[in-house]
């Protein structure tokens, strides 16, 4: 817009610009768009300098913040060829073979996906992701992947940070060109808490390859082959990506008492995984369970058995599993899952540096730049600072979860969700309760989302104080939890050994279970019909065109886009503020450069707040790229 004003001046026509030009002549200068957004911006700012952020519920007036260093990287070098240039190359069966016989142990980094959820209830912005990858990329190339996407990332990027998905996924496939990028994909219920229509799901896998996923981590909460296998062929006939299928570890197998899931249970599991065409197979130990001996057990039976390469993830809840690890390395495992020290450890993943560190000298030993690789997690040491209202607040390894089974991500949130119910000192009841009704509902694997539908049931008794016997001997008279009523219903599938009779009737209270797949009572999306109707709907309040990537988020949470969408409306794209900012807003003379997407940069100025008005509004000054602002506020305090 503005070439055009300035082709039509008469001092540029009559080429007399000087380097004054730009001073003396502002107004051609002024794009209309920019100004809206920074508009947008310090009304957000505004807002949350005068009313905090929402979903900040407690804030630290002394909390200190470490300012992150950004590792040095060559800036202009090119990128040095990792995993996705192999795969590129390869092909995913090629790949998949030479993953199975490198010597050396392979990592998968898990910091930008499972560590934060885990740690800091997945509230890492892309802002800060986005500062240290593509160094990362430069620097660690031997790394084997990146864990940067799925899980609970999706519904929280927009719920809670008001950021697209999306565009998150594409900022980290460009910044990291050569290497292999992950997500955690929940089988049936995509990235959700539920079960969608078939052609939904295999729509989001093929955008998510499209957008930059190269390994498809899949999983069913209840290790049902009927939600794992439709999700290895979309990834198969849409994709050139990695289909990892995944086997949920709970229970002991080293318990011989406990017969359902057993040794056997997961050698066959895992032939059957392989049978429906995995490229790999995860064993995907959400709680922290897996013990050493176990691990050498089963990667041992595992690795004579089934001939795709293995995948190990666990959780460090119990402060155990690098001896697991390292059993596994022995057994043979070809790639575990860590995380960078700064945001590792406890309901996250064991600590990558120290790791890797251990396994210097080993045979198996994946060398690597131990140096640079501390200065990451430092850097993630820095930045977890400003994610101190979302710490778990636990302090160290539990051996109790091995009689609970929390996965790690459900156990960092459920200390905060007792504080909020007021139960914070019956959180051990709340955990020893989750162990009782795992029991009642028939020994269940637990994560997501059947974790849920056993943690809201435990807080329910505890919150009411009720007992496993009140609900056998009074449950006509209860109203159970809806996720409660929609597991035994069938919504989840099934579990293995099927639901436990008595139980699923006193939950049901007569209305009638179903045993096939949740997907098959779900209408296909019409994708040309619906997508424009999406279009039309939410036309105005984007500055861009709404894309089909848009279309998924919403047909996945309806109403988490819909307030996303919103809040975009309202404040425009905040997802390059500052996190201190983003979460605590600004202090009077205080100074931030905010860098527009294209490029553009804002100097934003805080100056002062005005008094309350009396219609209970405050006017605050801010100052952008030196020219005064204005943005009234209502103060809600
Ligand atoms: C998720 O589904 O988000 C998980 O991380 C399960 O462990
Ligand atoms: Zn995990």
């Amino acid at each position: 817009a503005f070439l055009d004003n300035i082709l039509k001046d008469q001092t540029f026509r009559d080429g007399k610009v000087t380097v004054n030009y730009i001073k003396n002549t502002p107004a051609l200068f002024e794009i209309k768009e920019p100004r809206n957004r920074a508009t947008k911006l310090v009304t957000f700012l505004g807002d949350v300098s005068v009313n905090g952020n929402p979903n900040v519920k407690q804030k630290n007036p002394d909390a200190k913040f470490l300012k992150p260093v950004v590792p040095k990287f060559d800036v202009k070098g090119d990128f040095p060829k990792g995993t996705k240039n192999k795969l590129t190359e390869l092909g995913p069966e090629a790949f998949a073979d030479w993953l199975k016989h490198e010597n050396k142990i392979q990592f998968t980094d898990t910091t930008m996906r499972d560590a934060h959820q885990s740690l800091l209830a997945t509230r890492m912005r892309t802002y800060d992701m986005q500062k240290v990858a593509e160094g990362f990329a430069k620097n660690h190339p031997e790394v084997f992947s990146m864990e940067v996407w799925g899980g609970a990332t999706f519904d929280v990027c927009m719920r809670f940070l008001y950021e697209n998905p999306w565009e998150r996924l594409r900022i980290l496939r460009k910044a990291m060109p050569n290497m292999l990028l992950q997500m955690l994909l929940r089988g049936s219920n995509g990235v959700g808490y539920t079960a969608y229509p078939d052609n939904l799901i295999e729509k989001f896998v093929s955008e998510s390859w499209e957008n930059g996923v190269d390994i498809f981590r899949i999983f069913d909460s209840q290790n049902w082959m009927q939600s794992i296998e439709p999700c290895i062929q979309h990834v198969r006939k849409n994709t050139k990506g990695l289909a990892e299928a995944a086997m949920c570890y709970t229970g002991d197998i080293l318990d011989l008492k406990r017969e359902k899931y057993t040794l056997k249970y997961y050698v066959q599991l895992a032939k059957d995984l392989e049978n429906a065409g995995a490229h790999i197979l995860a064993i995907k130990d959400m709680a922290g369970l897996l013990k050493p001996k176990a691990a050498t057990e089963l990667i041992t039976a595992l690795k004579s058995e089934i001939n795709i390469p293995i995948h190990l993830h666990t959780h460090d809840t119990t402060s155990m599993q690098a001896s697991t690890y390292l059993n596994a390395v022995e057994a043979g495992v070809d790639a575990v899952d860590v995380a960078l020290g700064g945001l590792s450890g406890l309901t996250s993943q064991p600590n990558f540096n120290a790791f890797a560190e251990v396994m210097k000298y080993h045979k198996r030993e994946n060398p690597m730049n131990l140096e640079k690789l501390n200065e990451y997690s430092i850097y993630w040491e820095q930045v977890r600072t400003f994610y101190y209202p979302f710490e778990s607040g636990l302090k160290s390894g539990s051996g109790e979860v091995y009689k609970h089974e929390i996965p790690g991500g459900q156990y960092s949130n459920l200390k905060p969700q007792a504080e909020s119910l007021g139960l914070a000192d019956r959180f051990h009841e709340i955990t020893d309760m989750y162990a009782k009704v795992n029991l009642l509902f028939g020994d269940i694997i637990k994560v997501t989302p059947s974790s849920k539908v056993v943690g809201d049931m435990a807080q329910y008794l505890v919150s009411n104080n009720l007992s496993i016997e009140d609900v056998l001997e009074k449950g006509e008279s209860l109203s159970f939890p809806q996720s409660v009523i929609n597991f035994f219903k069938g919504d989840l599938g099934q579990p293995v050994g099927g639901f436990p009779e008595k139980i699923q009737k006193i939950i049901l209270k007569g209305e009638q279970p179903y045993t096939d797949r949740p997907n098959a009572h779900l209408e296909p999306i019409d994708f040309d019909k619906e997508f424009k109707a999406f279009q039309k709907e939410f036309a105005d309040g984007m500055d861009r065109q709404l894309e089909i990537t848009d279309f998924l988020s919403y047909k996945l949470y309806p109403k988490v886009f819909k307030d996303a969408y919103e809040n975009h409306e309202k404040y425009g794209n905040v997802f390059n503020l500052p996190t201190k900012n983003f979460f605590y807003g600004m202090e009077p003379g205080e100074e931030i450069v905010v860098e527009l997407d294209r490029g553009k940069t804002l100097l934003i100025t805080f100056v002062s707040f005005g008094e309350v008005d009396n219609d209970g509004f405050k006017t605050v000054f801010f100052k952008v790229n030196g020219q005064t602002r204005t943005v009234l506020i209502r103060d809600e305090s």
